[in-house]
């Protein structure tokens, strides 16, 4: 009987009834499989769609092996790990000082008709068995955590959120698969009405497996388990699992191997008895590799074979039983059992005929040998899969030689004798550069299951702590009319010269281009990013336009008003010489981005300094008169200012050239503003009541009555209290470009003071004003930034962060910016709406002419001012035209009306 080892019984020609196919695996076949399940899972980590691969490989949310840090109580429910059973835990986790404390469990059944029922009782059954595990274990309820330890394939899109996609081992129930089964179970849990639990998160039992062993200090990096079912999990670096837009660390995959083969891969080494097994199953066609090694079907594939072999009069001298006959006569105990040669034939005696079969003298040997063949196929093909997942490691992480430890879990390992050895000899063979070794979980990855809901628990704080933080930030469409109600009551009190944060200031400008104005101008944009000195030919052909950009050094924005209009003609007198226009005194407009009282169309009285702009003896003063003193000081020649207008008006009147339904000028850069064409009648202090008066609203000062503090945030007070001008341009601290950086920074420092970015490091970097950029938040919200070149721009910064944190400072972003749009979106409804209601129109079609490096670099900014116009002035048609060429154009459009304005009155 030597040859008659478990290769032996099928290859003994002859032997009647035995199909010399497939059992065990030959090391060729081995390595086939090993081969063609590392192709499948590299095609679907690539996110290959078709051919589908046979194997799924689902990320898990779970970027970390455990730190060992975690610490509380943590429920475990358990459902599909074991079969027909459902377990409930009570984990205690001590982080790295404290002594290990046993978990205390509990088993249910689950009745067969609840397996195969409708989901809801399925369910309501497992809610059921959480309370009555509650009510038999002494435990405080209080903020009760729970971890879902659920055994089947699943889409996870969060630590707490994963949809069913099939279900496998006798489970069957309906109206599950396609569902969030974390959302199934709190509904359950919910009706139960019992206790008030939070399901923080839902994990695989191999993730469970893997996160619950340590091997001294490397912790399992793969998770193995052979239970009813089977299937492998492990680290792979995240930058080779497509889905996932990460390229930094590693994330857990779930390889849901148990339907390799179901694409025909298999097709070399099924045989009858897997077919007739599979035919059978709840699932024929899936998850055929399972039904090969998995403890659900051992049972039935040794039945079927001793079965056959009865049938053809090689056992029981042909005779058989109801147990042999029917499915699931054999469990995966018996098999084990009587493979167990340390219990010697008596014991495969007593159990065969507890099968109701009457064994004779050999038949315990051939049964014996029948189960070993079936074992050892399935460990020979467990460890086929397993060198397969090796041999990626090593790929993924471009080693020669691997030293790995793989978690074991499930009742095959723990109850068969060989299934272990089998399989690390094969490994041994399959993958001799890896160094392996296999740590069995001790609690069916019940600790390692709450580990993963402790760090889903701590970043589900986290969550909490960031909607806090944020919710200010989110206005909703009432708080948002109130702020276009108030506007609109600051403008009428403004236009009336009663008291109001909005100042309404009269421009003298009466008109828009009417395309008739001629001549070439010279023009200079003060206020902005960027100080630019413009040559303007306006021409029969359009506009031609000439300039040159300069920059205002911060000494002198802050130096003296001499100092600063000595270096504004500086430029002229560069410009001029570069345009080769020296000696020639062409009209001028003056784009001056600051609040101005206008005297005139020449004449502007500096109210107050804005976005960080503070030279002295500026304020009260006639920025005209200023700049004509400053050229006089430089003797440069006679140049005729003719205009000074606002970057709102100018930018109004350079849209308006095009668009002549562009009455309203709107400017969200460094700092943010508008103006709009107001009926004379309705601007006091302005004689007439014919016409119209373009008005400079000076909105950034809107709020500073205190009519925005219910809207402010401690952010906003900080960078308010910050700033140089505090208690000033509040509209404008929670809108324009100078300031949201800093509205940004500040809520980082708050949420790192927290814990709940990197780690609560305070960085140098972060505590450093004005280093997170307003144009950070127009990059890090690009869609077409992938989250790790958000990581990049970051790190850059210095911060020490994870992928949660990314994913933190973007929602963080996204918040201030939104904001900022929603708010300048009410101002403008406001404005459209005055315009409607002053022309006593149904329906308004008008255009805003707008600039800025906010509105036009953010990817969303412009579409949500759009949005927010729409909803609130929804009877108002409303364009937004971005002005190519900035307000210098405009400003020599006003200087080219009142020129064409000057020539009609003296002809
Ligand atoms: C470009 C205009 C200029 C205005 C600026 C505002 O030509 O008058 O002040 O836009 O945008 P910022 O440069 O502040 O982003
Ligand atoms: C499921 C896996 C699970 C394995 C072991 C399979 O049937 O699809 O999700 O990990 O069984 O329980
Ligand atoms: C100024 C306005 C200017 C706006 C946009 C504000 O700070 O007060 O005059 O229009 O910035 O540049």
């Amino acid at each position: 009987m030597d040859s008659i080892g478990p290769v032996g019984l099928w290859q003994k020609e002859g032997a009647p009834g035995c199909p010399q196919e497939g059992l065990p695996c030959s090391p060729d076949s081995s390595e086939l499989i090993q081969a063609s399940l590392l192709r499948s899972m590299e095609q679907a980590l690539m996110g290959q769609a078709s051919p589908a691969p046979a194997v799924r490989m689902l990320p898990t949310y779970v970027g970390s092996t455990p730190h060992g840090t975690e610490q509380g109580d943590f429920v475990v429910l358990e459902l599909g790990a074991t079969g027909a059973s459902l377990r409930v835990l009570w984990v205690t986790l001590t982080g790295t000082e404290g002594h290990r404390i046993e978990p205390r469990s509990q088993e249910f059944l689950i009745p067969q008709e609840v397996m195969l029922g409708p989901g809801q009782q399925l369910f309501d059954f497992a809610a059921r068995c959480l309370s009555e595990f509650l009510d038999a274990h002494p435990v405080d309820r209080q903020g009760l955590q729970l971890g879902f330890n659920f055994s089947f394939p699943c889409h996870q899109t969060g630590l707490d959120k994963s949809t069913l996609i099939s279900w496998t081992k006798g489970f069957r129930c309906s109206g599950v698969e396609g569902q969030d089964v974390v959302q199934l179970l709190r509904d359950a849990i919910e009706r139960q009405g019992a206790c008030s639990i939070d399901v923080v998160a839902v994990v695989n039992d191999t993730v469970g497996t893997m996160m619950g062993c340590e091997l001294g200090t490397a912790p399992c990096e793969v998770g193995l388990v052979v239970d009813t079912g089977t299937n492998a999990c492990y680290m792979e670096e995240a930058r080779h699992v497509a889905v996932l837009d990460e390229d930094r660390g590693r994330v857990c995959v779930s390889i849901e191997w148990g339907s390799f083969g179901d694409d025909g891969a298999l097709g070399s080494v099924l045989t009858t008895f897997d077919r007739i097994l599979d035919q059978e199953s709840l699932n024929p066609g899936a998850q055929r590799f399972e039904k090969m090694i998995g403890g659900l079907y051992l049972g039935e594939l040794v039945r079927q074979v001793l079965a056959h072999l009865a049938q053809h009069g090689v056992l029981f001298g042909g005779c058989t039983s109801r147990a042999l006959l029917s499915r699931g006569g054999i469990l995966l105990e018996h098999v084990a059992e009587m493979e167990d040669a340390s219990a010697g034939t008596a014991r495969v005696h007593t159990i065969l005929r507890d099968l109701g079969l009457n064994p004779g003298a050999s038949d315990a040997e051939l049964v014996q040998h029948v189960c070993a063949a079936v074992c050892t196929r399935a460990a020979q093909l467990c460890a086929a899969a397993l060198a397969a997942v090796l041999t990626r490691l090593q790929h993924s992480r471009e080693q020669q030689t691997l030293q790995i430890a793989v978690a074991t879990g499930g009742r095959v390992f723990e109850q068969h004798p060989r299934f272990l050895s089998v399989l690390q000899e094969t490994v041994t063979l399959l993958a001799p550069e890896c160094d392996v070794s296999f740590i069995p979980s001790v609690d069916g990855g019940g600790r390692g299951v709450a580990m993963v809901t402790a760090v889903a628990a701590r970043l589900a704080a986290h969550r909490r702590l960031l909607e806090e933080t944020l919710a200010p930030f989110r206005l909703n469409r009432e708080q948002l009319a109130v702020v276009q109600a108030q506007m609109r009551e600051a403008m009428v009190k403004g236009l009336q010269g009663e008291a109001s944060s909005l100042r309404m200031l009269p421009t003298y400008v009466r008109a828009t281009p009417d395309g008739s104005e001629r001549g070439h101008f010279l023009a200079l944009d003060l206020g902005g990013t960027n100080f630019r000195v413009l040559l303007v030919h306006v021409a029969t052909e359009g506009v031609q336009i000439t300039n040159q950009v300069y920059s205002i050094p911060e000494c002198v924005a802050r130096g003296s008003g001499q100092q600063l209009f000595d270096h504004i003609v500086d430029c002229i007198v560069d410009f001029q010489q570069k345009q080769g226009l020296s000696g020639q005194s062409l009209p001028l407009g003056f784009t001056f981005s600051f609040p101005c009282r206008q005297l005139g169309l020449d004449q502007g009285i500096l109210l107050n300094w804005t976005k960080g702009f503070n030279a002295s003896d500026c304020e009260g003063q006639d920025v005209v008169r200023l700049l004509r003193e400053a050229l006089k000081r430089r003797q440069a020649m006679e140049l005729n200012v003719v205009a000074i207008v606002n970057d709102t008006v100018g930018t109004m009147m350079s849209c308006g050239y095009e668009d002549p339904r562009c009455e309203v000028g709107l400017i969200v850069g460094t700092g943010t503003n508008a103006c709009y064409m107001e009926e004379l009648r309705n601007v006091a202090g302005v004689a007439g009541d014919l016409g119209h008066m373009c008005i400079n609203m000076e909105w950034g000062a809107f709020g500073d009555d205190g009519s925005l503090d219910t809207l402010s945030t401690c952010f906003d007070a900080s960078v308010d209290q910050a700033s140089i001008n505090p208690g000033k341009q509040r509209f404008e601290k929670m809108i324009s470009g100078m300031y949201l950086g800093e509205i940004v920074r500040h809520i980082l420092l708050h949420l790192t003071s927290l814990g709940v970015l990197f780690r609560g490091q305070q960085t140098q970097s972060l505590q450093t004003r004005d280093i997170f950029k307003t144009k950070f938040l127009s990059e890090i919200e690009s869609d077409s930034l992938a989250l790790r070149q958000v990581r990049a721009i970051l790190e850059d910064l210095g911060l020490p962060l994870t992928s949660d944190d990314t994913l933190m400072v973007l929602e963080v972003c996204q918040a201030v910016s939104q904001r900022a749009a929603q708010l300048c979106g009410a101002g403008v409804a406001a404005v459209v709406e005055k315009i409607r209601e002053n022309r006593g129109l149904e329906e308004l079609t008008v255009s805003v002419g707008v600039d800025g490096t906010l509105y036009k670099l953010h990817p969303h900014f412009s579409r949500l001012v759009a949005a927010t116009v729409q909803e609130l002035a929804p009877r108002c048609a409303v364009t937004f035209l971005q002005s190519e060429d900035g307000s210098g154009k405009g400003a020599a459009l006003v200087t080219a009306v009142a020129c064409r304005l000057a020539n009609q009155t003296r002809v």
